[in-house]
């Protein structure tokens, strides 16, 4: 005969008993409210690192890291105990697992290790200068380097010397991911690549696939592109440079990254009478940061959406200090969760910081249509929308937009303008596809193991070789850590989103253009000043994230898929043209 044991309450199981009985709605409304409380601090711990970088404030935005992850990783696993009992519910506590990108190991030490190696890394980033014969340089200047010399050795010296800044990073990074690993299985995920493939409504597997089909729509004309691009750059450097097959030399890309390409697009042959000059254009109407930033905001404005607080143009960073290091990757930041919004920007006047402050602009404008929503679902449908909505104003630069704000005169466009004009924009949105795709490919592999300490370097050449068909310019160095040479590697900001961005925008172009009645080529379409167009947007943004992404999606476009169709109708004419040019050759790598 068994006997049933006492039923004896103790202190633990009490507690748990009390917790488990709070209900789903009172423990959604205190993570909302703590989250929402300790993120302004961290906010305001990492805004002075970026803006300041020094020692004192590294390890004071890694404190505010620490707490602020053992804060999220906590609510992250008390939200298992519930269920919730409504759609708004379920999908708070699915957002609130994967509220943090890097997951605290609950060992308090461990955690304080990570985010204070997190926080080196990115301080390490931003004041990163490369220097030889005792002249230092940092990576504005490098990338202006790579922008402008067409000296084969110059190119190849500004790209390897910036390079060197990640040497020291590799040990760092992989102790970051090495915790967060930790604080992924912690969780319930097998490591931190599942944990970050989580947060698409989807199976992790499902999300992978969705990437590959979608580059496998696109990949046809990128490497239409390359082949292009290639035999330009042979006919401008010659065999012992820029051989005319296989991988081309990253160094002559006209970009740090080789993500994107319009730097070299005299070199290409788009001929800026024809093209838009939008460099020139600036520069002689003598565009400052402001006056450029300025102009984006109009953009939304005369969509409908509010001018920017006053706070905004007083607390931004719109200029590079010349008296202290400052991470200058641009970033949009939404201090108090409510009107606190900012920028940090090292602007330069051309094309390319031109539509980075449209992109900077969509982030805030995407801070301001939800800011009164739950913290929760303070945030985009997915990340991919938070990284598309700029870029696709972006899209609405064109002829007759720069001629209605007055900065482009004559009216008539040039013979043969089209296809200039979709050359140079191909250079920056398709030559971007595969290396928005391959960044977290590659993490991923190092996250869940498959990719040792020791194939770092290797495994992302074999990457950059098989996804962007370009090669380093001579062996890389034993020690080197090129991946931890882009700003998002070291920060630890997932890259998906852009390629899913690059993907989006061109859906949400099309879409905007139809609901703005414009008959005509995509890429002649303006969606300034359209009413109905912005009324449809910011209905998307004020949703944040409450609905799944597909339902965001269809608000503007109608439908729930993310698809390809729209990006390769934008370039079609182009596509056609790169066939005929590249007749005869035997394009890939
Ligand atoms: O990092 C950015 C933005 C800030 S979210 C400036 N972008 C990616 C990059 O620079 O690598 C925008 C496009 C891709
Ligand atoms: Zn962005």
């Amino acid at each position: 005969m068994s006997m049933k044991p006492p039923i004896i309450f103790s202190a633990a199981l009490l507690l748990t008993a009390v917790s488990q009985a709070k209900s789903t709605k009172t423990f959604l409304e205190e993570a909302n409210k703590d989250l929402g409380k300790d993120i302004i601090s961290v906010q305001r711990a990492e805004w002075v690192q970026n803006n300041f970088i020094t020692m004192d404030t590294t390890i004071l935005a890694s404190e505010a890291n620490a707490r602020f992850g053992t804060l999220g990783t906590d609510y992250a696993l008390q939200s298992k105990k519930y269920r919730g009992s409504s759609e708004d519910e379920k999908r708070q506590l699915y957002l609130l697992m994967g509220f943090l990108n890097l997951p605290s190991p609950k060992n308090s030490s461990e955690n304080e290790k990570m985010t204070q190696l997190k926080a080196e890394l990115e301080s390490a980033y931003g004041s990163g200068k490369y220097c030889k014969n005792n002249k230092c340089r940092d990576l504005q200047t490098l990338e202006n380097v790579l922008a402008e010399s067409r000296k084969p050795e110059e190119l190849k010296d500004a790209w390897e010397g910036w390079k060197s800044i990640s040497i020291p990073m590799k040990p760092k990074y992989q102790k970051v991911v090495e915790y967060a690993n930790v604080g992924a299985k912690e969780l319930g995920y097998k490591h931190l690549a599942d944990f970050w493939k989580s947060k698409y409504d989807m199976s992790e597997t499902a999300f992978e696939k969705e990437l590959d089909r979608l580059w496998s729509d696109v990949k046809p004309f990128y490497e239409q592109l390359h082949c292009y691009v290639r035999t330009q750059l042979n006919k401008k450097y010659g065999d012992k440079v820029a051989p005319k097959t296989g991988p081309i030399p990253a160094q002559l890309m006209g970009n740090m990254w080789g993500q994107s390409w319009e730097n070299i697009r005299d070199i290409v042959g788009v001929d800026p009478k024809k093209s838009l000059d939008i460099t020139s254009l600036l520069k002689k109407a003598k565009y400052d940061s402001r006056k450029m930033t300025k102009t984006a905001e109009n953009f939304f404005v005369s969509l409908g959406m509010p001018t920017l607080p006053a706070t905004f143009y007083e607390r931004s960073l719109l200029d590079k200090p010349r008296d202290r290091d400052v991470v200058c990757h641009a970033s949009a930041w939404d201090i108090d969760l409510k009107d606190d919004v900012r920028i940090k920007m090292c602007i330069q006047i051309d094309e390319d910081n031109f539509r980075t402050i449209h992109h900077e602009l969509g982030h805030i404008y995407y801070y301001l249509a939800y800011k009164d929503q739950p913290v929760l679902f303070q945030g985009a449908a997915n990340d991919g929308f938070h990284e598309a909505i700029g870029d696709t104003i972006q899209l609405s630069i064109t002829r007759q937009y720069l001629q209605d704000i007055g900065l482009l005169k004559s009216n008539k466009a040039p013979k043969d303008a089209d296809i200039h004009y979709l050359l140079q924009m191909a250079l920056q949105k398709i030559a971007f596809l595969p290396f928005g795709l391959m960044i977290d490919k590659y993490r991923w592999q190092i996250f869940d193991g498959r990719i040792p300490y020791d194939q770092y370097n290797t495994a992302w050449w074999d990457m950059v070789e098989k996804y962007q068909g370009l090669k380093p310019p001579e062996p890389r160095p034993q020690d080197a850590f090129d991946a931890g040479s882009k700003y998002h590697v070291p920060s630890f900001v997932p890259y998906s989103r852009y390629f899913i961005a690059h993907i989006l925008q061109f859906q949400f172009h099309r879409a905007l253009c139809e609901t703005a009645g414009f008959k005509g080529p995509l890429h002649e379409c303006s969606i300034y000043n359209n009413r109905q167009a912005g009324d449809k947007l910011w209905k998307m943004l004020q949703m944040g994230a409450s609905k799944p992404w597909p339902e965001a999606l269809a608000v503007v476009t109608g439908k729930k898929e993310m698809d390809a169709t729209a990006i390769r109708e934008y370039f079609a004419p182009l596509e056609t043209w790169l066939k005929e040019k590249n007749k005869g050759q035997s394009c890939g790598w």
